[in-house]
């Protein structure tokens, strides 16, 4: 149950926080679009005396990515064969993923975009006559033949302002209200005294309370999220704050899975969107719905040249393939500004005067083509008010009609995830049926382990953004995961039935850990004149800015067009050594500083997994997300596979490794 906002300022932190010890057999960490389908799902399979828990960090109803809302849900199936979404995410991600989580997502997730029409969320249609009747206007269902509006082959158009609301509220209501603890920031998982590599608890903290919350569990999923301000944003200063993905999460999921020894996955991958500048507004519908194409600082319309085509030639087969991949693109248009002919420009005026010229040709008269042209008009702004309002603030505050001007896009700073366009995460079972590939060796080799979506610890599941090597899942397909993953997790339990979850700590101890900034702060507070500048101790903002600078510089940030090097690779990770034994030192006055001085934690750790991996696979397998100027091209010969890498919880040793990359759907033709 949410607590409510602060009445005013920051609740300040004392010394001795009260501890509440709560015991369940199923643990649901974090509320996003994950674990709202795990929540949803669980009841469904769970015996009535099974004890479930949710813990979200924040408020379920806005939390996570899908917080401002979508405009549109990036993976329906629909008409098309699985067997193609799994050659396109295989393609855009130059082609290391795992098949068969790809293949099987695909066979679940329209079910969830299916509930989330049932459950309210406009779905835009087309009409018999091929008009588009947005989500506004009577139409059939999808389940019930309506047609929806696709902007491209896999994507289709909502009215989500309120996407989290309607997802969270039926989740809530599964799970029972009192089952749903928000505000509570989880910090750490916990292993089992008894069980090697068996999961058995975790603990966190309230952000609205002097309260440390200790779980024990059978099994548990953490579906935190992706990592947020791991590297320089190009929105410092008054803008600060401003990012595409949520800004809360801050890697979580990867950190914490790692620590208890869960094997990673294609930690080096990143995603760099490109973006509208400064509002970070969505480019998908502009692309593929308005048919918008970019133009440089010169005016020309550069992706198709025939410069750009030798350019792609460079990345053979992924360059040659009909969608270009998406860091291919990004790629591109780094060229444009490395050579001077910036800025790049999402040609809005040529796209929406085209589609009134044509309505013009198609012989709508004068009026008609003005009602038209209103529609488009509210469709090109409703784009970013239902995703990325900051975006449609912009465009207001700098008097932009994108009938008549053009707007700047730009690649971003990077993001870690693995449910949009890129794939990082932990290295997960899949489903156990017999067209999985059956591997020898350890699990941190195999494809199937017994329970769909388990990490290599037993009992620990993840789902989202938080499964690795299985991209383009997005809102829609990371629901859909969390629900496979609820079905599975009832399954561990009662096959688990008699596991006494023990935790190696007491819960006193644990409080400890947590609130060590915090007498930090108290102990030394006095020693100065300010409160932020101290000689024994440092502050979180000032330690995220130093992650940022180091990530940015040495890590292939945008301060070198995300060049990087195993030169700077590792002089970045000796700065982050460094920024670990520092982190120790950090000191928190309030709660909300607190929660601050854990992401930092979180934030360090995920981002030197991301390094270390850059640094072990020597090749640029993402041209246009990252490049390694030592090894500058797309090497499949030698990396066509996958970089896991694991942490030994007891020895503190980390392992990376290359791992085969199986194909289960044919390779060609492209589709
Ligand atoms: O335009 C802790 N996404 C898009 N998906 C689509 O389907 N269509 C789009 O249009 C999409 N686009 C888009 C998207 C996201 C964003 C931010 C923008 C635009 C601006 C992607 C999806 O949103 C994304 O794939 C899913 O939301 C991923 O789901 P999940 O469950 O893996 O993550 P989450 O929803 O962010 O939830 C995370 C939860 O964890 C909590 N949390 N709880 C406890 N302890 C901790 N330590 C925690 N840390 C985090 C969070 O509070 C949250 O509840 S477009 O770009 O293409
Ligand atoms: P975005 O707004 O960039 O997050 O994209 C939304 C969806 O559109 C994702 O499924 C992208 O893969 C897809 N997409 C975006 N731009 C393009 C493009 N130029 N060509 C093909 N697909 C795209």
């Amino acid at each position: 149950m949410a607590l409510p906002n602060k009445p005013m300022g920051e609740l300040p932190a004392v010394a001795n926080p009260e501890i509440a010890e709560h015991e369940c057999d199923v643990l649901i960490v974090g509320g996003g679009m994950a674990a709202c389908g795990t929540a949803f799902e669980i009841k469904k399979w769970a015996p009535a005396d099974m004890k479930i828990i949710l813990v979200d960090k924040a408020s379920l109803e806005r939390s996570g990515a899908v917080a401002q809302g979508l405009s549109a849900i990036n993976t329906y199936i629909g008409e098309n064969p699985i067997e193609n979404y799994v050659k396109m995410v295989r393609n855009d991600l130059m082609g290391v993923i795992r098949e068969d989580l790809v293949y099987d997502l695909g066979r679940h997730v329209d079910d969830s975009v299916h509930l989330f029409e049932e459950w309210g969320l406009p779905v835009w249609k087309i009409a018999e006559d091929g008009s588009n009747l947005d989500g506004s206007k009577p139409a059939p269902k999808l389940t019930e033949g309506g047609k929806p509006v696709r902007t491209g082959k896999w994507q289709i158009m909502i009215n989500g302002e309120s996407y989290k609301c309607i997802v969270a509220e039926p989740a809530k209501t599964a799970l029972g209200e009192e089952n749903c603890l928000e505000r509570i920031f989880i910090v750490k998982l916990l292993l089992d005294k008894n069980v090697p590599n068996k999961i058995a608890g975790a603990v966190g903290f309230s952000t609205r309370e002097n309260k440390v919350h200790v779980f024990t569990c059978k099994t548990m999923v953490v579906a935190c999220g992706g990592a947020v301000n791991i590297f320089r944003p190009r929105s410092t200063g008054e803008g600060k704050g401003r990012a595409w993905y949520p800004v809360w999460n801050a890697g979580s999921t990867y950190t914490m899975c790692a620590q208890v020894g869960a094997t990673l996955t294609m930690m080096e991958n990143r995603f760099t969107p490109a973006r509208f500048k400064d509002g970070y507004g969505p480019v998908g519908a502009w692309f593929l719905l308005f048919k918008a194409k970019v133009q440089n600082g010169l005016g020309e319309f550069y992706a198709n040249s025939d410069a750009v085509k030798d350019e792609l030639g460079k990345f053979m087969p992924y360059g040659a393939s009909p969608v270009t991949p998406t860091c291919l693109r990004n790629h591109l248009m780094i060229e444009e500004l490395k050579a001077g002919r910036g800025p790049i420009y999402m040609a809005t005026d040529v796209a929406l005067n085209a589609f009134l010229d044509d309505a013009r040709a198609a012989g709508k008269d004068e009026k008609e083509v003005k009602k038209f042209w209103k529609h488009l008009e509210s469709e090109a702004w409703e784009d970013f008010l239902d995703m990325s309002v900051g975006q449609a603030g912009l465009w207001a505050g700098m008097n932009i009609e994108p009938e008549n001007v053009g707007s700047e896009i730009m690649p971003t700073e990077p993001y870690m995830l693995g449910s949009h366009s890129g794939c990082c995460g932990i290295w997960v079972s899949g489903p156990e049926e017999d067209w999985v590939p059956t591997i020898d060796g350890p699990r941190s080799h195999q494809y199937k382990w017994g329970y769909n979506r388990m990490t290599t610890v037993d009992g620990l599941f993840t789902a989202g953004d938080g499964v690795g090597a299985s991209g383009h899942k997005f809102s829609s397909g990371s629901h859909a995961e969390g629900r496979i993953v609820a079905k599975q997790m009832v399954k561990y339990c009662k096959n688990n039935a008699d596991f006494k979850p023990e935790l190696k700590q007491t819960a006193q101890e644990l409080a400890d850990e947590i609130y060590a900034p915090v007498r930090l702060y108290l102990e030394h507070v006095g020693k100065s004149t300010a409160a932020d500048v101290n000689p024994n101790y440092c502050k979180p903002a000032g330690l995220m800015m130093r992650l940022m600078k180091a990530t940015d510089e040495y890590g292939g940030g945008v301060a070198t067009y995300y060049m990087t090097s195993g030169k700077l690779l590792n002089i970045c990770l000796d700065l982050l050594q460094m920024m670990r034994e520092d982190a120790e030192k950090m000191a928190a006055g309030d709660l909300h500083e607190l929660m601050r001085a854990w992401e930092n934690y979180h934030r360090i750790w995920c981002v030197e997994t991301h390094i270390r991996h850059i640094e072990f696979r020597k090749e640029s397998r993402y041209p246009g997300f990252y490049y390694r100027s030592d090894f500058p091209t797309c090497d499949d010969e030698n990396w066509k596979a996958f970089v896991n890498s694991t942490f030994d919880p007891e020895t503190k040793e980390w392992k990376c490794e290359k791992v085969n990359c199986v194909n289960i759907i044919e390779t060609e033709p492209w589709i």
